[in-house]
């Protein structure tokens, strides 16, 4: 029928990837400032998140963490977005971005801080231009169009980052968000870790889309699908996005293709709805195994510096949780201090009930 649109059209879903399972470069895709001491640098990076989300892990499982939403197999994506950023770019993460958070400066001992129950952990310091983690599903891409057209009226020369995962995709505020930015052209890139799962509901349940990236099409933007294990096809993604946003040309959806290896939280049992021959079918597509392959490839790995990396980075996670667990303790009065910038009367007036009902409660 005239004017039907027939979705089998955009069938063909092409994902790119440069670097592959085995270690092999598509050199002709590759972005030049990639160097390779780029890569060698990226992956000592990669290599302290892993140790760093393991080490959360093992905190929880001690109790001295509260719940947490590791990020292991997803450190691809999270590392190469946040390395094609520039200086002035602003990231909004969600709950499970805290290797994107770390590249981007915060410091880890503030995320452990926050994940072990204090706020405090969630004040990062005022050079580091990230947003607070947004435990909300899908509510901040829209802080980051609105963040982004600000910028752009004021003709700053940067773009907004907003991580997100498939299940945020269906979310309303999500398409609003991705409207808006079409609309209006805001210098946002939109990055979804499609890790596969939104805690059980699979990817299969979550969209009828042959691609997340392809929603992009509707909204009137360009969308990629990304090896999301793919170090350098995540980095050439995220930066062509990027130079896409600051000429004008609006927003990107970025779809990096991923998976969870872990459980969804510390409080989430993923045998429940997922089998083990699924997650080891994952497992040579392991993000850092092949940036490790390759790096040896060209020499400039080996077992020795594997060894050393190792022990630094477990060095450095030790003075991580005494600085986490010597945060200063919460004051009951933050809660109130903190929600507006100058507390109105009405405010104090419940700060000062509350402090006289806790003097109360003490007897
Ligand atoms: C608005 C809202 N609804 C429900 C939840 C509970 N919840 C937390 S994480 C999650 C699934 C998110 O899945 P996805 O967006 O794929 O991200 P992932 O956890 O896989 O990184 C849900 C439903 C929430 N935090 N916020």
């Amino acid at each position: 029928m005239k004017g039907f649109f027939d979705p089998s059209i955009l069938e063909e879903v092409e994902m790119l990837r440069i670097l592959g399972p085995e270690g092999t470069m598509e050199e002709e895709l590759r972005p030049p400032e990639l160097t390779d001491e780029k890569m060698q640098e990226l992956y000592r990076e990669m290599v302290f998140l892993r140790l760093a989300d393991q080490r959360a892990l093992n905190l929880q499982r001690q109790g001295r963490m509260g719940t947490y939403a590791p990020f292991m197999g997803q450190e691809a994506a999270q590392v190469g977005s946040a390395a094609a950023l520039g200086e002035g770019d602003w990231m909004f993460p969600s709950f499970r971005e805290g290797a994107a958070m770390y590249m981007r400066g915060v410091p880890m001992e503030a995320i452990f801080a926050y994940w072990m129950g204090n706020e405090a952990g969630q004040r990062f310091p005022d050079e580091v231009k990230v947003m607070p983690i947004s435990i909300p599903v899908g509510t901040h891409p829209l802080h980051a169009v609105g963040f982004a057209l600000a910028a752009k009226i004021k003709r700053e020369p940067i773009c907004t980052i907003a991580y997100f995962g498939d299940g945020a995709t269906s979310k309303g505020d999500f398409h609003e968000a991705m409207n808006m930015a079409g609309v209006l052209k805001a210098p946002t890139i939109f990055f979804c870790q499609n890790n596969q799962y939104a805690i059980s509901v699979p990817r299969t349940l979550q969209t009828a889309s042959r691609s997340i990236a392809q929603k992009a099409l509707a909204y009137g933007f360009g969308g990629i699908q990304v090896d999301g294990n793919d170090l350098a096809a995540v980095y050439a993604a995220t930066k062509t996005a990027r130079q896409r946003a600051l000429s004008g040309q609006g927003a990107t959806l970025i779809e990096a293709v991923t998976y969870r290896l872990g459980p969804h939280t510390t409080a989430d049992d993923p045998t429940r709805y997922r089998t083990q021959e699924e997650v080891e079918a994952w497992l040579p597509l392991d993000p850092l195994v092949r940036v490790r392959k390759y790096l040896e490839k060209c020499c400039m790995w080996d077992q020795e510096m594997e060894e050393s990396v190792y022990a630094f980075a477990q060095e450095k996670l030790n003075r991580v949780v005494q600085q986490a667990e010597a945060f200063p303790e919460p004051t009951p009065e933050e809660i109130f201090i903190y929600t507006l910038e100058k507390m109105p009367q009405r405010l104090e007036l419940q700060m000062k009930d509350y402090l006289a009902f806790l003097k109360e409660l003490e007897g």
